[in-house]
């Protein structure tokens, strides 16, 4: 394969609704969006950084800037730039997994575009739609939340999962139990906002029966994690804490989780993603597919990871109107609680092109020989 360049292009989309969080409330989606051209095909990827770095250290300009001036060009200077050997160059640069996530991601797709394979035939996916369930902010009220639950429920989510705060979280979940029931598949997310000194606190949600709760201590404590899961009966998930397969294993050895929730962003791409579903499987350990507010460029590959036989949990792969009036690819919907795995070459999607037109902000082409 010849690579001929690479376009980064930003684009900005409104969300239906502020997204509210532990650490702070979103009503945009700012984007980026990777286009690698190549002799044989081109292959599409979205960078899942935050515009501020919020969620983890990583933030959209700093990712362009990262890949412009290191990724790409030790990328293009490859005489074979297969994915994986792109992926090993990448290896001697620290961090930046979305950044390295990204751009591997664009000559993954163009790869498999060139030989005609789906994301998921070739990570080794089992099934041909996934179990959904749908990620709920932080809301001013509790009348507010149960009636975003009860719409999400209505559209067939198989899963609620509630962000939650110090301050927002027992009443919220009992609330949801009292007025949905016992059956409802439920979990909350905590984005790092408690300590370990919080476990009586954390503790009193125990009795609602949750999946898991997510991150809720700080990305680096992994002994607190540990210390806390001997503390609550609830199942302890890492997201944040989770940036490579043994990062994983460490984790699970400690026994910091009991469940792993995968982002390829966050790992630096989905062969990372791959590894970390076998290191989990291998241990027993269930995995679910998290998500970045990606559009149909992101979800379409996040499906494809989320149809390997490990993802026994349902995922934040929701329908692509939970986010967006207007998603840039053809939109993802939800069938009786689950989304399709796209079936067509690569990623399986592309953006369309007036609706990527009209959203696009700034383009930057940065040749190979450049
Ligand atoms: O794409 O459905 C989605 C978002 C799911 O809650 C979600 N993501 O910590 O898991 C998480 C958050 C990170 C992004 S919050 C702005
Ligand atoms: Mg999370």
């Amino acid at each position: 394969m010849k690579i001929e360049g690479l376009e980064l292009r930003w684009a900005s989309l409104p969300l239906v609704g502020a997204f509210r969080t532990s650490f702070g409330s979103e009503s945009r989606r700012d984007l980026l969006l990777l286009r690698l051209v190549t002799d044989q095909a081109e292959g599409w990827s979205e960078c899942v950084a935050m515009a501020a770095p919020v969620y983890s250290p990583e933030y959209l300009d700093g990712a362009a800037h990262v890949i412009e001036h290191v990724l790409f060009p030790e990328a293009a200077a490859l005489s074979d730039p297969d994915v994986h050997a792109v992926s090993c160059a990448m290896q001697r640069f620290h961090g930046h997994q979305m950044a390295k996530a990204a751009l591997e991601t664009s000559f993954l797709d163009a790869e498999l575009r060139a030989l005609d394979l789906s994301l998921a035939r070739y990570l080794g996916g089992a099934v041909d739609r996934v179990a959904s369930g749908v990620s709920v902010g932080i809301m001013d009220t509790i009348p507010q939340l149960l009636d975003a639950v009860a719409g999400y429920l209505d559209q067939g989510y198989v899963r609620i999962k509630l962000k939650i705060e110090p301050g927002w979280d027992v009443e919220p979940v009992r609330a949801v139990r009292e007025r949905f029931g016992d059956e409802v598949p439920l979990q909350v997310d905590a984005n790092t906002a408690y300590t370990v000194g919080d476990a009586r606190q954390l503790a009193k949600l125990d009795p609602f029966d949750l999946l898991l709760i997510e991150q809720p201590l700080p990305e680096d404590d992994l002994l607190g994690h540990a210390q806390l899961a001997k503390l609550v009966r609830t199942p302890i998930c890492l997201d944040e804490s989770i940036t490579s397969a043994k990062v994983a294993a460490d984790a699970i050895t400690l026994g910091a989780c009991s469940i792993v929730n995968i982002k390829p962003g966050r790992v630096g791409g989905y062969l990372e993603s791959r590894r970390v579903h076998d290191v989990c499987q291998a241990h027993g350990v269930p995995v679910w597919c998290g998500g970045m507010l990606e559009t149909g460029i992101g979800r379409a590959a996040n499906l494809a990871l989320a149809s390997l036989p490990g993802f026994t949990l349902p995922g934040d792969t929701s329908a692509s109107d939970r986010y967006f009036h207007r998603d840039v690819t053809e939109p993802f919907t939800l069938e009786n609680g689950h989304v399709r795995v796209p079936t067509g070459p690569g990623i399986g999607v592309t953006p369309v092109p007036e609706i990527l037109r009209e959203l696009t902000t700034e383009t930057r082409w940065l040749p190979a020989n450049g």
